[in-house]
């Protein structure tokens, strides 16, 4: 470990040992998000132990004991349930350990808070609804309780249901786990054929559209239908933007930056500078039209297009390395 010039302790020596403990590891938003932790860990010199999500709230309470034993000066939280970490959080809380929340509320006020302004999110994508389809039809939605940034997702879904009477939820399925996309496709095909009137999926979570979309070719339904939904990756533009693809819509932020953002929330934490309790990262509307017409393929193309997917100015500070992507 070198350090940082001109940084302050204990950056200035390098080598500070921060956890990352995820709730989920799989999938293509995890994976950038854990690789934009790695990347903005690297240029803080920091020693990022990553512990995998397994969706095993026990083994994330587990990590966290072994985060602490580790000696670590931060600890960084991607999703989980409340209900099992508070304790644990706490624990490393009392030993001055730093904590930062990514998408699981953690009801401190000394733990940062790190979201993708989720209302925000779920308002762009449902006006692209009515954008295409008027307020007048019936509806599925891709849900499961219990996880932060769904549940912000579904009070504007809720909300909008009770402004708009012509809109109609017919089927409601959802399943996350490690085979998140094909669970979902097979309840989606259910759900389908039991409601042939449906002509809107909205499901706010990529590996959910991703199901829906399975479903709909494999139904042969797909012209009749249209995806919305959140989060985007290079497979998802790829599928988004194919003959044909029934996934018109997404609101995303880029996952790698958030990671980032994360990071540097803990590294300003552990030098003791001043974070905002609240860290939003904006998310931006890619329409399927919109990312054809820009000839948009990889998440990289929309970084040099859309300067949010590149970088953040959510937790900065002059001494921290933010060009990343
Ligand atoms: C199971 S929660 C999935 C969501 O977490 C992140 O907020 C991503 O945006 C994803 O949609």
């Amino acid at each position: 470990a070198d350090g940082l010039s001109g940084a302050p302790a204990p950056f200035d020596k390098g080598g500070v040992k921060v956890a990352l403990i995820s709730y989920i590891s799989a999938g293509d938003f995890f994976q950038a998000y854990q690789a934009g932790a790695e990347a903005q860990a690297k240029a803080l010199d920091i020693d990022l132990r990553v512990f995998p999500g397994r969706q095993d709230a026990a083994e994330q309470r587990e990590q966290i004991l072994q985060a602490i034993n580790l000696g670590v000066s931060g600890i960084v939280i991607d999703h989980g349930l409340p209900e099992s970490l508070g304790d644990v959080v706490q624990q490393a809380l009392d030993k001055g350990i730093k904590v930062v929340a990514f998408d699981v509320n953690l009801n401190n006020p000394k733990i940062p808070q790190v979201e993708q302004s989720d209302h925000e999110l779920a308002s762009l994508a449902l006006e692209q609804v009515v954008k295409d389809n008027g307020k007048d039809f019936k509806a599925g939605y891709v849900y499961v309780a219990g996880f932060a940034p769904l549940d912000r997702r579904n009070e504007v879904w809720d909300k909008f249901k009770s402004e708009n009477k012509g809109v109609t939820e017919k089927a409601r399925f959802g399943n996350v786990s490690d085979t998140t996309a094909t669970s979902t496709a097979d309840q989606a095909k259910a759900a389908l054929t039991a409601n042939p009137d449906i002509s809107v999926v909205f499901a706010p979570y990529d590996e959910f559209a991703r199901g829906v979309k399975l479903a709909a070719n494999d139904l042969g339904i797909a012209k009749k239908l249209k995806i919305y939904s959140a989060d985007v990756s290079t497979a998802d533009i790829q599928e988004i933007t194919e003959e044909g693809s029934p996934w018109v819509a997404t609101v995303a932020t880029n996952p790698a930056v958030v990671g980032a953002v994360s990071i540097r929330a803990a590294a300003l934490e552990i030098a003791g500078q001043t974070v905002p309790h609240q860290i939003t990262v904006k998310p931006t509307l890619l329409t399927q039209e919109s990312l054809r017409a820009a000839s948009v393929k990889t998440i990289e193309d929309l970084a040099q297009k859309i300067p949010a997917f590149s970088t953040s100015d959510a937790a900065t500070a002059s001494w921290i390395p933010d060009k990343l992507f």
